[in-house]
């Protein structure tokens, strides 16, 4: 049995949540967190100024963010942004990841999830097991589930339709937040669809909001090289403009650590900011740490935890117009998320209970990979911060073991 959230007193919770995409949650402002005398390196000092007058950083701050060494001060001023917006809540969710099948037209190197058909390992699930596995959250009291799989060669448009219309019709508290701009490319090619009329069919039967998943890296260079054939950047970003232009809120991932330059990588996010001033729809940034046993890179060392600890301060620092940034305690584990919450971050994701894609968190091959809902809170608050449950559109969710409601709804 779940247990029941404590109170958190309403002065601390920001006013909202945080799911207007480009604009601030609270009226405190990030100069009231900053401390300009405890940034010790001089070379960023100019950049918490910035921060500190509400200024969007460019190219070569975020290059002098990556040069310095002063990983405390990078935290700082990250913290400042977070704090202002957020103020001491960090949110998790109650949710369950469903990953239909692995198998995929793709060889993507970095991906040790993908399988061809007949291939040891390789797993498709029928409906039923779908249902069976979102009737298991629904009794657990989860607000979401997040379906995403391979790009099956054979199962057709309307497959994935019957999927949502059957989980909507089973379970319709779950929140469908389901699959990425690859698959929903994949959907277009198979219907003959375009993009928007795609998104249309799979909201009417049921889709809620997309994920972040499958943007890499937005630069061709690192495309060719390590997720050749897979849909490049400027289609992942037309994907979701259009998601955001029909109103359906999406999120955005950078996957790092692996053949990618720092510069590269700021000009992914870069990119995004433009894309969320453009078409604001985006709630919220989950950097990915390069996991690489498995893959075909796996003489990769991946990330280190300075690295990651950086990444993830920089995109709160470079994305001023996201409103959250989320550490996946997967990719990153438990204990540096936890450590992530001062330095910019001030989301954990969730439960997530059965994992496909990456099997660090559990040794290798088992995708049972889940974290209680005490134990998340246990290390939010550890942290010197009030965990706060939300549902997938960063609305508060109010809760009595595994019965639950969104707040001011019935
Ligand atoms: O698109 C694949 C990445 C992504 C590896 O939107 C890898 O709330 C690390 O997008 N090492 C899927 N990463 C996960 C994802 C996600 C996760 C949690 C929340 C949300 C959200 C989105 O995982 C893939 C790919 O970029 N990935 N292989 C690897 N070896």
């Amino acid at each position: 049995m779940m247990r029941v959230d404590a109170e958190i007193p309403i002065s601390t919770v920001p006013s909202s949540l945080g799911t207007n995409g480009d604009k601030p949650d609270r009226s405190a402002e990030p100069a009231d967190y900053l401390d300009m005398s405890s940034i010790s390196d001089p070379a960023l000092r100019p950049i918490a100024e910035k921060i500190a007058a509400r200024e969007d950083l460019n190219f070569d701050d975020g290059m002098a963010l990556w040069n310095s060494r002063d990983i405390f001060s990078i935290g700082h001023i990250a913290n400042a942004i977070r704090e202002a917006r957020h103020g001491r809540v960090a949110y998790y969710n109650i949710n369950r990841h469903i990953n239909y099948t692995n198998i995929c037209a793709l060889s993507c190197k970095f991906c040790e999830f993908h399988r061809k058909r007949g291939e040891k390992g390789a797993y498709e699930y029928d409906l039923e097991e779908i249902y069976r596995q979102a009737s298991r959250a629904d009794q657990a009291g989860a607000t979401e589930i997040h379906i995403v799989g391979g790009l099956h060669p054979w199962l057709p448009f309307e497959w994935y339709l019957e999927m949502l219309s059957g989980l909507r019709q089973r379970y319709p508290r779950l929140h469908l937040k389901c699959f990425t701009a690859i698959e929903i490319d994949h959907f277009s090619r198979i219907s003959h669809l375009s993009v928007r009329e795609v998104l249309l069919a799979l909201r009417e039967h049921g889709l809620g909001s997309l994920p972040g998943g499958g943007a890499e890296v937005f630069d061709d260079r690192v495309h060719d090289e390590v997720f050749q054939g897979k849909l490049r950047g400027d289609g992942w970003m037309r994907v979701h403009r259009i998601a955001h232009e029909l109103g359906i809120a999406t999120n955005a991932t950078i996957l790092y650590g692996h053949v990618e330059t720092r510069a590269e990588r700021i000009n992914h996010l870069l990119k995004l900011r433009q894309l969320q001033n453009e078409a604001p729809g985006f709630q919220t940034i989950i950097p990915l740490s390069f996991i690489p046993d498995g893959s075909e890179l796996g003489h990769l060392p991946g990330p280190t935890g300075l690295e990651d600890l950086k990444m993830l301060a920089i995109s709160r620092l470079m994305l001023s117009n996201f409103a959250h940034v989320k550490a996946f305690w997967i990719m990153q584990s438990m204990k540096l998320s936890q450590v992530s919450l001062h330095f910019g971050v001030d989301d954990l994701d969730g439960t997530v209970v059965w994992y496909d894609i990456t099997k660090r968190e559990s040794g290798r091959g088992n995708p049972h990979q889940e974290q209680t809902v005490q134990d998340i809170r246990r290390i939010i608050a550890e942290a010197g911060f009030l965990p706060l449950e939300r549902d997938t559109l960063y609305r508060r969710v109010i809760r009595q073991g595994v019965q639950w409601h969104v707040e001011n709804t019935p």
